[in-house]
């Protein structure tokens, strides 16, 4: 073995191959990093030109991605305060094309929009006490790792009486947005001048012979005030344009896939609800007089569109108590300090059946929702799976219970019921088509 030999075997072997071919090597180098780039940019292409050609479909819901899809590219509008805004999970962005929404969306003509990275001026509102603290954290819970954790939207609490700091603790920790804590003013919080305490007492005993709920319940009376006149005109809710109620009691059983406020903006609704049922007698023997009274005065606001056949079975003659119920309730603070609205509270408020008799917000904000607003301002949610004592919101359709990932049992969803609640009456005043399933539920 000579000495260029041994040197040789001293170098290891791929060492030797390498300096052989060092040349061809480099060149296939260079050559793979080439098409790696050129794969890298044909493949961003294709992906965009599918995505366009698809966002091109004359479908109204394409089209409305389209839009949005468009506009997140650069970066939303940026004349608005929250453009800065960009939801935290990327992926609610890009939603698959097999999204399906609810027959009943389909059928009310909305559209689901995308994400655009604009936040709308909206707040979560919840009216509640110290003690119902330990409930309120399953509502919060629920709301946010539903919807708000990918949009982190704000969220107001009022009180009658300061908040403690437990409170304000427990629940800013567990919201993702900015928290706010507000006192209600106290004369929006007591018996007016104008009301007669011996015949509100006088009532409140008949609503206790009657047995009916909080009869005697003057807190329940300034609650249902309180939610009908005054919430919308906290100083803390002057910036926003949407709110959405949540009740320290209620649960939410689906993921919401898509913002509920750009919703309410983008398809022009003003109130939206999930159940509706229909009210105790005793509570409003003299609401709808009132009501009829108020507009012989203000003629102007009944809306010629309205949705009276929601709310009377004959006309306008009487009402049939059927109203939204507002333990759920998404709508829009301009309908609420609208001209329209204030003089109907206004009127209602100086006839004292808040504290006469004890008319709720639900049955007040529903009829002024049926008569004030176009028919077409009015939402029923569908998909989103809602309980709050003692009734159940849970889709009839499997495919949206499996993509929203619903855990409520479909069997004992309450929303098509016909016997005391309202929501295939609604249907059929507001000319729409009811999903399949919803017709067997006739009891
Ligand atoms: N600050 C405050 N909040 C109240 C008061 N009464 C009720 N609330 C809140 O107003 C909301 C509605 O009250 P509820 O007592 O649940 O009324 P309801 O839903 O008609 O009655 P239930 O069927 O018993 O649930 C809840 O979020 C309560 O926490 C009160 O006296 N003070
Ligand atoms: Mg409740």
């Amino acid at each position: 073995m000579g000495a260029g030999d041994k040197e040789k075997k001293l170098i290891p072997k791929p060492a030797i191959f390498f300096k052989r071919y060092a040349r061809e090597i480099r060149f296939a180098v260079a050559g793979l990093v080439i098409v790696l780039t050129l794969l890298f940019i044909t493949n961003d292409y294709i992906d965009f030109s599918i995505n366009d050609a698809l966002d091109g479909d004359s479908d109204s819901v394409n089209t409305e991605r389209a839009v949005n899809k468009k506009e997140s590219q650069f970066g939303g509008d940026l004349a608005s305060p929250y453009s800065d805004f960009q939801p935290s999970d990327a992926s609610i962005s890009k939603r698959s094309d097999d999204y399906v929404m609810p027959f009943t969306d389909i059928s009310q003509k909305v559209v689901h929009p995308e994400d655009d990275g604009v936040r709308e001026k909206a707040t979560m509102v919840t009216l509640v006490r110290n003690t119902d603290l330990w409930e309120l954290v399953k509502s919060i819970r629920h709301v946010e790792d539903r919807f708000n954790n990918r949009y982190h939207y704000d969220w107001v609490f009022l009180n009658d009486v300061e908040f403690t700091e437990e409170f304000k603790r427990v629940t800013s920790a567990l919201t993702s947005g900015n928290t706010k804590y507000g006192l209600i003013p106290s004369d929006q919080w007591s018996v007016p001048s104008w009301i007669d305490r011996d015949k509100m007492r006088e009532g409140m005993k008949f609503l206790v012979k009657e047995e009916v709920l909080y009869a005697d319940s003057i807190p329940y009376r300034h609650m249902c005030r309180y939610h009908s006149g005054f919430f919308w005109r906290h100083p803390l809710l002057d910036e926003y344009d949407y709110f959405w109620r949540v009740d320290h009691d209620i649960t939410l059983y689906c993921d919401i896939q898509y913002d509920i406020f750009k919703f309410l903006r983008v398809n022009n609704k003003k109130i939206g609800f999930i159940l509706s049922v229909t009210d105790y007698e005793q509570t409003i023997p003299t609401l709808w007089s009132t009501v009829l009274s108020f507009f012989s005065e203000f003629p102007e606001h009944l809306n010629k569109n309205n949705l009276m056949n929601f709310i009377s079975d004959d006309g306008g003659t009487t009402y049939n108590r059927c109203h939204f119920w507002s333990n759920f309730e998404i709508g829009s603070l301009e309908f609420f300090r609208s001209k329209a609205y204030r003089d109907y509270f206004d009127y209602l408020d100086k006839a004292g059946g808040f504290f006469y008799e004890r008319w709720g917000d639900a049955p007040v904000h529903s009829v002024a929702a049926a008569t004030i607003l176009d028919r077409s301002e009015i939402h029923f949610f569908d998909g989103l799976g809602f309980h709050h004592p003692n009734y159940f919101s849970c889709p009839v359709e499997e495919k949206i219970r499996l993509q929203n990932k619903c855990i409520c049992d479909p069997s004992v969803d309450d929303t098509w019921r016909e016997h005391y609640f309202c929501t295939k009456k609604y249907f059929k005043a507001a000319n729409l088509m009811i999903p399949v399933g919803a017709q067997s539920k006739t009891w």
